[in-house]
């Protein structure tokens, strides 16, 4: 018999926004805006994400600054400062690690954590999610927004749901009366083409889809058919896969302003490349398929992967790669707000899943093993083949 899973969704408040009301108390019951310099309205970039007073002008992460500052000239806006950001971030995470080892990282300030064998020790779901919450905000000061479920799915809409502070707790008898209500848009996987698509049938809740049979779902949207007749009824078998076992490496980078200069998006790939390969080769790992993310203006985001007979961990390799995908999918004259580059398809030092005779260009390049020695000696940010990228960049921003 299967044993039932509790999954617990865990996503900080307002995120950047509250740390920066942390550090300087006066901001507090203020609105504050991170993000992009306003510069008197005619700021360019956009908000990354503003206190619960500053979304009560309509601002939100992502709208272009010039925008909120138009809505809310009175506002605190603040630049990012990426690496105390991080710095919380991981102290967070290691609270989590108090309840349980099955702990999911999805983002700088969110997680999923498996709680089902730990229900005994503690009492309840409800007093786990009450302890952890209690423990971040004994810690951190900061607040967060917990959803505990039978599956992520159902947990992660539970934390959103009663923001901020929030702990929603989703009962397993009642999985569909939670459910019929809400909106498509809190499907995972329906994007705003798939909503409208939904909508042209008046189907615009989720109790609306999960009245659809299964082949009506598939003749519709094909794959996707079973996944949202999945959904809308609650299932979801999607375990909780803890940190050590997350089968990639990656980096990426979000830029202060949107860029559309050339140099600078080359510079950055190979910036990341060189992070990964050198992560990678810190691990002992060599991977078969490498990612890239390319994220424009206004959050569009895009990911690509190309997998390669033999399985490297060779910086120059990795950026030839990210390159040629760049090159292929880049919309030119769009501006870019985020790179990231990553590698999965692991096999180990011993090339364990290396076949016989297969080959590996697992052999870093002299320039490599240069560069590592040298950043082991003096620090990760110390050499840089893309010399010249420090002037653009902004190292607050690097978010690993
Ligand atoms: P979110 O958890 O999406 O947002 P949040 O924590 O600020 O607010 P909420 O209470 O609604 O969860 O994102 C976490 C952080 O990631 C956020 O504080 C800033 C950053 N971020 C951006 O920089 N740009 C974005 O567009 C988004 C969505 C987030
Ligand atoms: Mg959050």
């Amino acid at each position: 018999m299967k044993t039932k899973k509790i999954i617990l969704h865990v996503d900080m408040d307002a995120f950047f926004a509250a740390i920066e009301q942390r550090e300087h108390p006066e901001f507090i019951g203020h609105p504050v805006i991170v993000g992009a310099d306003p510069q008197g309205g005619k700021g360019r970039g956009v908000v990354s994400t503003c206190s619960y007073e500053a979304r009560k002008f309509g601002i939100h992460s992502a709208m272009p600054i010039s925008r909120a500052y138009k809505l809310c000239p009175q506002g605190i806006y603040i630049p990012p400062n990426g690496s105390l950001y991080s710095q919380v971030s991981k102290d967070i995470f290691k609270l989590f690690y108090e309840f349980t080892d099955l702990v999911e990282p999805l983002s700088i300030d969110e997680a999923f954590l498996d709680i089902s064998g730990c229900i005994k020790l503690f009492g309840s779901a409800r007093i786990i999610g009450e302890k952890l919450k209690y423990r971040i905000y004994e810690v951190q000061t900061l607040t967060s927004s917990v959803g505990i479920a039978p599956n992520k799915f159902l947990a992660k809409i539970a934390s959103d749901l009663e923001k901020p502070d929030g702990l929603v707790i989703v009962d397993e008898n009642n999985i569909q009366s939670f459910l019929n209500p809400l909106k498509l848009s809190r499907m995972w996987g329906a994007g705003k083409k798939t909503i409208e698509k939904f909508e042209r049938f008046g189907i615009y809740t989720i109790g609306d889809l999960a009245k659809l049979p299964l082949n009506v779902l598939e003749q519709k949207f094909g794959k996707l058919g079973k996944h949202f007749y999945m959904l809308s009824r609650g299932i979801d078998d999607r375990p909780v896969i803890p940190e050590h076992l997350v089968k990639s490496v990656s980096n990426e980078f979000t830029f202060s302003e949107d860029i559309l200069d050339i140099n600078v998006l080359n510079k950055t790939l190979l910036r990341l490349s060189e992070k990964v390969g050198y992560r990678m080769r810190q691990k002992g790992l060599t991977g078969k398929t490498v990612h890239l993310k390319l994220r424009y203006e206004g959050f569009d985001t895009i990911t690509r992967n190309k997998t390669l007979k033999h399985p490297t961990s060779n910086t120059d390799i990795i950026f030839k790669v990210i390159n040629d995908l760049f090159t292929t999918n880049y919309e030119k004259k769009r501006k870019v707000r985020l790179l990231g580059v990553g590698m999965s398809g692991f096999q180990n030092k011993t090339g364990s899943q290396l076949s016989l005779f297969e080959q590996s260009d697992e052999k870093p390049s002299e320039l490599d093993i240069v560069e590592d020695l040298i950043r082991k000696k003096f620090g990760k940010d110390a050499i840089s083949r893309a010399e010249g990228l420090s002037k653009t960049k902004d190292p607050d921003r690097w978010i690993e």
